[in-house]
């Protein structure tokens, strides 16, 4: 399998998850910095009472809130950059901190200090010719948009979002190309909070609200999609959602059905900022729940008439659907549960291991949506043993090679994947449980879970592992 000569491989990290320094230099609290750890045992933390919010931001305490301190990439922005760009990155996929650049999200003028941090760390980036591509609102936004606003429930967040986000573009287009509005925009209606900033308490029908809140996301997505095509036509914006890949669990029409509906329903945010029309599955569902989302003819023309350049997806897991699942055992995959696969082996937190799925993922994506296809996200998250100055993680490197086969095959088939950023290239803090001891990276990380360490920087066996095939533009997976 030959892969595009200037196929972006590199990885990937959010800012929550890694920057730290959550009040320096301006910055207001996030969305984020208000989740205390979990574990594996009780699953994600996804909702926190409006209380617990309150207490959260009367705590300055960052070690209980562990994505306040990252992996103090903040501080470490160079030597990790370097580290990447020892491995031969292409590219680095990460986020901007809208409460870096915006404190508290509806200020007319933007942090001056966040601007000049990403400054800095782009042009390390380019000194490595490294590509950045940049996800404008990964799991986070100002806390007080959330607290004043109930997040995106409130149409008014279009305006303040765009505010950012213009800001930050016109501030960097020159040395970024590649631009994602929305971190798994779905997320808004799995986990709302960290999704779209909604408090559930303070949300009178969570059911609908979530609906309106993702169509002002959309709405917001596409207006800044219409900004960008008009100012700079060369850059690229696209969308990004969870890949929620299903097979049906028996060849019974009913179970065929059921896999049917559900993977149209989770093919619908990348419909909407593809196709800019919300899909049939949507409406009817909306129709029997009774959920009317205010949507103005402005707000249908501006999505049709502004849609994005590229798709892209996060890939892990895969899961198993049928009609009468009810019964069934249940495992768990990124945001959603399904059943078990009988054919698929597990990671620790229940995630199935399915590399032919990534595959199957790249060929229905570019299926649906002619599109070119960016893998933003796919990677293996487990409990690493750090030994003598480094972690054999070979099980790490059979999940990326065969992953990467897959993905070469997808490549055979004639998908134009364009990139594939490994997530957690660095060990950093999980997204649904702030562990730290669920680990990604090539790069081992000396933190613990309760934020004790060193916070020194390790490679791992992997580390060389994806040099080597980065050198052979995937050619080399031994
Ligand atoms: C995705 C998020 C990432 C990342 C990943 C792994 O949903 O986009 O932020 O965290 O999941 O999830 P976790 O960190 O919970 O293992």
């Amino acid at each position: 399998m030959r892969f595009p000569e200037n196929f972006l491989w590199g990885g990937a990290f959010a800012a929550n998850q890694t920057e730290g320094a959550f009040d320096a230099d301006g910055k207001g609290l996030s969305t984020a910095d208000i989740f205390p750890k979990a574990d594996r045992k009780t699953g994600g933390m996804f909702y926190r009472t409006y209380d617990q919010i309150l207490e959260a931001v009367s705590d300055p305490d960052s070690m209980k809130y562990p994505k306040r301190r990252g992996i103090d990439f903040y501080h470490h922005y160079r030597e990790d950059i370097a580290m990447f760009a020892e491995m031969g990155f292409k590219a680095l996929r990460f986020s901007f901190s809208w409460p870096r650049i915006f404190p508290m999200g509806d200020e007319e003028t933007p942090n001056r200090k966040g601007l000049d941090y990403y400054r800095n760390v782009i042009s390390e980036l380019k000194k490595y010719n490294i590509t950045p591509i940049i996800t404008l609102s990964h799991f986070e936004m100002p806390l007080n948009l959330s607290l004043k606003y109930n997040g995106w429930a409130d149409r008014r967040l279009i305006e303040y979002f765009l505010r950012y986000a213009e800001t930050v573009i016109d501030e960097f287009h020159d040395d970024i190309r590649y631009w994602i509005t929305f971190n798994e925009i779905d997320a808004t209606l799995h986990i709302p909070l960290m999704g779209a900033g909604l408090i559930e308490e303070k949300t009178e029908d969570i059911e609908k609200t979530k609906y309106q809140a993702i169509h002002h996301q959309f709405v917001a997505s596409s207006l800044l999609t219409k900004y960008v095509h008009e100012h700079y036509p060369d850059l690229m914006i696209g969308c990004m959602s969870t890949k929620n890949l299903k097979y049906p669990a028996t060849c019974r029409p009913e179970d065929c059905m059921q896999w049917l509906y559900e993977t149209e329903a989770d093919s619908a945010c990348t419909d909407v900022q593809v196709f800019g029309e919300y899909p049939y599955v949507w409406k009817t569902m909306w129709r029997k729940k009774g959920i009317t989302p205010e949507i103005t003819e402005e707000d249908a023309a501006v999505l049709k008439n502004n849609t994005v350049d590229f798709v892209s997806f996060s890939y892990y897991a895969s899961l198993v659907t049928s009609a009468d699942g009810s019964k069934k055992e249940k495992t768990s995959a990124n945001l959603l549960v399904g059943e078990k696969n009988p054919y698929l082996r597990q990671t620790p937190w229940g995630w199935q291991i399915d590399p032919v799925g990534l595959r199957f993922s790249l060929n229905q994506m570019y299926d649906r949506y002619k599109l070119p296809v960016f893998v933003a996200e796919n990677g293996l998250g487990t409990i690493d043993v750090f030994e003598n100055g480094t972690v054999n993680d070979d099980y790490r490197i059979d999940y990326l090679r065969e992953h990467i086969r897959e993905m070469g095959k997808a490549v055979e088939d004639g998908v134009p994947v364009f990139g594939y950023t490994y997530w957690g290239c660095i060990d950093c803090i999980s997204a649904s449980t702030s562990e730290m001891s669920k680990r990604y990276g090539f790069i081992y990380v000396d933190q613990n879970d309760d934020g004790s360490g060193t916070l020194k920087r390790y490679p791992k066996a992997s580390f060389r592992w994806y040099q080597k095939v980065i050198a052979s533009n995937g050619e080399d997976l031994d």
